[in-house]
């Protein structure tokens, strides 16, 4: 069996998905001594099933259980109930729909301002460095309330981490050098007098101030916006640009309304998963089919196959409009559900509706290069060509 995060899979993972689909339920990769998921079923199966399948021990491939982490492990992605629940519950309220009513108007302008420089250059442009990791570094860092400096660590932190959740591969050899740096510029973002008094990291210390969480635990929460907000954001809208650039008659269809932006990244999020795969770890022994998944083992739960399985999904490989993608487990499902995504989806809305609003056709210039990483299904390059009005 080829290794799901060699190479070869990464640069195109669908055959890879497929074998892991028809092989069962859930099959055993010797390689890493993991149970692996691939059905739609399954997979969202595991992931609401939160007491027999546990994040606490790290949802990478090291198992805390044994393994030191390589940083502390994250309050929300890598604990469980009762610990998760207090973190959890204020980041949702300081990410809900509601709390981010104040930021529509300014991302909006922000994404039109954005468009319009980028089209001020020419027509060809590559759309991943333009817009798709440019729009999230202007308006995210800004609303945690981190200052300006530095801010071109994100990313590399980002990039890291993700790779960290897979095996010690050379991914994460060439991401080592840089780990004491990079950690130490994040963690120091996160202390409360460097943050602006009025941002998602001010807010979170506030909760603390009332007692929701406490005061040791605010930093490591703000280092949760900070680890799971850039890349994941960047990687999506990359994805549903390489979607509207590659799908005949996708855009036209967008222009005609503008209100489907939203639909769009979903169904982009589905297509492409740019976080690709997630472990959890077995509590006890578990059946699951007529496989009994021992206590104490990882599972490895592919969300870009679940996304695209033929059982669940009607043409799968197909980036529609006109489906309704909800149910897809690219944001997650069960209690670890994305608590970011009103603000991904938002950020989403507000480019893709500026760039609607000025450019009339979008297709590739040249050949896409895919970024790789462990976690992330990622673009380096995406060169397209647009008709501006
Ligand atoms: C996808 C995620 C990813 C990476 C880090 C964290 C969360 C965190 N969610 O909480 O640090």
């Amino acid at each position: 069996m080829l290794d799901p995060f060699g190479h070869e899979v990464l640069e195109d993972p669908a055959e890879f998905h497929a074998t892991i689909r028809e092989a069962g339920a859930v099959v055993h990769l010797e390689r890493y001594d993991v149970y692996a998921m691939g059905r739609y079923e399954h997979v969202h199966a595991a992931l609401t099933d939160w007491q027999g399948f546990q994040s606490g021990a790290g949802v990478g491939l090291s198992n805390f259980r044994y393994e030191k982490p390589w940083r502390p492990p994250s309050l929300l992605l890598e604990a469980d109930p009762p610990r998760h629940d207090a973190p959890r519950t204020v980041l949702t309220r300081i990410l809900g729909q509601r709390a981010l009513r104040r930021l529509r108007t300014q991302w909006m302008d922000d994404a039109s301002e954005l468009v319009d420089s980028v089209l001020a250059a020419g027509p060809s442009f590559d759309v991943v460095t333009a817009l798709a990791a440019a729009f999230p570094l202007r308006v995210f860092p800004d609303a945690v309330g981190i200052p300006r400096d530095g801010r071109e660590n994100l990313l590399p932190y980002g990039d890291h981490l993700f790779n960290a959740f897979g095996p010690h591969n050379d991914l994460v050899a060439a991401g080592a050098p840089r780990v004491a740096e990079l950690s130490a510029w994040v963690n120091a973002q996160c202390a409360r007098d460097v943050l602006t008094p009025d941002g998602f990291g001010a807010r979170i210390w506030a909760a603390a101030d009332h007692g929701d969480i406490t005061h040791e635990q605010a930093p490591l929460v703000v280092r949760s916006l900070l680890s799971a907000g850039v890349d994941t954001t960047v990687h999506g809208l990359a994805a549903v640009l390489y979607a509207f650039a590659t799908t005949p008659g996708a855009w036209q269809r967008l222009r005609a309304e503008p209100a489907l932006a939203r639909v769009a990244f979903d169904e982009a999020v589905r297509w492409e998963s740019p976080v690709q795969t997630f472990f959890r770890t077995a509590t006890t022994d578990i059946k699951v089919d007529d496989t009994i998944v021992p206590d104490g083992k990882k599972i490895l739960m592919f969300l870009g196959a679940a996304n695209r399985d033929p059982r669940r999904w009607p043409d799968p490989d197909r980036f529609d409009l006109d489906r309704d993608p909800s149910g897809h487990v690219g944001f997650g499902m069960g209690i670890h559900q994305c608590v970011g995504q009103h603000v991904a989806r938002l950020e989403a809305e507000a480019l893709l509706t500026a760039l609607a609003a000025r450019v009339s056709d979008i297709t590739l210039d040249g050949s896409p290069v895919r970024h790789h990483n462990n976690t992330l299904r990622a673009w380096e390059s995406l060169p397209v060509r647009v008709t501006a009005e």
